[in-house]
């Protein structure tokens, strides 16, 4: 199964032939980097960019998405580093009115190869859900946002951290393909990462 094909499935939104196609790639060498980039990340800038021109419409998306989720928790495992120790916790969540979560689920999973503990707040998470996880301990606080009328409920989650006088405490790193760097310095964010692993990188110099 080549990496073609796996794109083509996730764009169909066909689940147990992207899990086939998946499977097949790593028994026959491909890395998992590869498949992740190159089929599954390709396929929903794919379906996003079909949907932008009036050809996809939500469901469409909504059974890709549902595809890519299925390849990526067969690269789960793989993804994953072992033996590390844990190196911090860190709480992610898709910021309140969103609940696009492939993203967020990626970087959470990279965190986790990575050797960080991860509590997985889940989507349309409110500013009080994230205090609240970092008056439990977390040590970094993650938001993702994917849509450009839920970014601000970002600056809204480090005013409720600021509310509770912790936010000395916790570092607070964003991303999300609306999130930038200057909007992280607008909104006194302590990072920003484009993409998963740049997020483990980001996160790795921020706990120093
Ligand atoms: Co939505 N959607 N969607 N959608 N959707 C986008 C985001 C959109 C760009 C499509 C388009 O128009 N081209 C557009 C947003 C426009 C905008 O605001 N600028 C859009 C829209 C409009 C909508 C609705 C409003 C549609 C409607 O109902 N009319 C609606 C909103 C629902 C809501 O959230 N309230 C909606 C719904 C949905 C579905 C439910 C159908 C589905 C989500 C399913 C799910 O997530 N479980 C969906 C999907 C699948 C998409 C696209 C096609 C794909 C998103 C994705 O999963 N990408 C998307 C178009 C696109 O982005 N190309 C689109 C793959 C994923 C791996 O990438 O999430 O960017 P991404 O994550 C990356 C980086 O951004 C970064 O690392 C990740 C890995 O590299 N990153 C972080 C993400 N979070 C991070 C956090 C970090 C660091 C890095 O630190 C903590």
């Amino acid at each position: 199964m080549n990496l073609e094909t796996i794109f083509q499935n996730v764009t169909e939104g066909k689940e147990a032939e992207v899990k086939a196609g998946v499977q097949a790639a790593l028994s026959s060498g491909v890395s998992p980097e590869e498949i992740l980039n190159k089929a599954l990340i390709a396929a929903m800038d794919d379906v996003g960019q079909r949907f932008e021109d009036g050809d996809f419409f939500v469901p469409e998306m909504l059974v890709a998405a549902r595809a890519m989720q299925a390849g990526l928790d067969l690269l789960k495992p793989h993804l994953a580093e072992t033996g590390i120790q844990s190196a911090g916790t860190i709480a992610i969540g898709t910021v309140k009115g969103d609940l696009h979560d492939i993203g967020k689920n990626l970087v959470g999973m990279m965190l986790e190869g990575a050797g960080f503990e991860v509590v997985d707040l889940g989507t349309d998470v409110d500013p009080a859900k994230f205090a609240e996880a970092v008056r439990n301990g977390a040590n970094v606080v993650g938001m993702s946002a994917l849509l450009t009328t839920t970014m601000g409920s970002m600056a809204q989650v480090i005013e409720a951290i600021d509310d509770i006088n912790m936010r000395d405490k916790v570092k607070v790193i964003i991303g999300g393909a609306p999130v930038t760097q200057e909007y992280a310095d607008q909104i006194g964010a302590d990072g920003f990462a484009s993409d998963a692993s740049s997020a483990v990188k980001k996160v790795r110099e921020l706990l120093g």
